[in-house]
């Protein structure tokens, strides 16, 4: 199989980088062509750099407004030629503008079982709205925030005696699975978006999103 050329976007620790490093060194049929972080200190930039993949930094500080930093990520992206673009961890917002350049070719790990708790701090909130199921998504990225359509996600049971950090580690396992996962059926032309932006796996449009317990390989 040819491999899909890659770019991925980070800002922190980067496991789930790790994740889609691990699966491209085995049969994850990819090439990761660059690792961009708008965070000099993201801790994914060193996995990258031990993984012999090129790194970029692109602070958004140094931008006066998001159409500029988004237009020279645009470029920095495009100039890998990138078939893909991951978001994984990736936590600046992105324009409209931006994000239909990539329409299609580009995916988010969400911290949820989307729709519910779009946006930040969502294992703060899941544990106070007292929710029995928690879990992440991966979804195609729209101009609406983390509304994108979904393609995969895994759930987690919500434990009484959790925490904000127990209940994140709970998830993050299961995201180090779901993401290259989904990356894999892309990356085989089993996954995309229609022209009605729907999701089709394996020919078949999706009418919910794919729960882990029932994915294809
Ligand atoms: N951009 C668009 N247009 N659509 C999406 O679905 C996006 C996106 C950019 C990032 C990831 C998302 C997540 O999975 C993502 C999805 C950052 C924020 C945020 O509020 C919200 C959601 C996500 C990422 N960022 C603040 C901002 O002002 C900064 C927060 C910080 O630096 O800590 O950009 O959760
Ligand atoms: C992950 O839990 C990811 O889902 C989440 O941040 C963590 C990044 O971990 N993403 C967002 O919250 C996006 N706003 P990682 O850097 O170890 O992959």
């Amino acid at each position: 199989m040819p491999k899909l050329p890659v770019v991925v976007l980070i800002s922190g620790g980067g496991t789930n980088l790790q994740a889609i490093i691990d699966g491209a060194a085995k049969d994850l049929p990819i090439e990761i062509k660059a690792v961009i972080s708008n965070n000099a200190d993201a801790y994914g930039l060193e996995r990258a750099k031990q993984a012999k993949i090129p790194t970029a930094v692109l602070d958004h500080q140094q931008f006066p407004d998001r159409e500029s930093f988004d237009a020279a990520l645009m470029k920095l992206i495009d100039s890998h030629r990138p078939q893909l673009v991951l978001l994984a961890g990736f936590m600046r917002i992105l324009t409209p503008e931006f994000v239909r350049h990539y329409h299609g070719r580009m995916l988010n790990i969400h911290p949820s079982l989307l729709p519910d708790f779009q946006g930040l701090h969502t294992h703060q909130r899941a544990l106070e709205a007292d929710v029995e199921k928690h879990g992440a998504s991966i979804h195609f990225v729209t101009e609406e925030l983390d509304g994108g359509p979904i393609i995969l996600q895994a759930s987690v049971p919500v434990l009484p005696e959790d925490d904000e950090e127990t209940l994140a580690a709970r998830v993050l396992e299961k995201e180090h699975i779901i993401y290259p996962l989904a990356v894999r059926w892309f990356a085989q032309g089993r996954l995309f978006l229609n022209e009605n932006d729907e999701v089709v796996l394996d020919d078949k449009i999706l009418t919910a999103p794919v729960q882990l317990e029932q994915a294809p390989e």
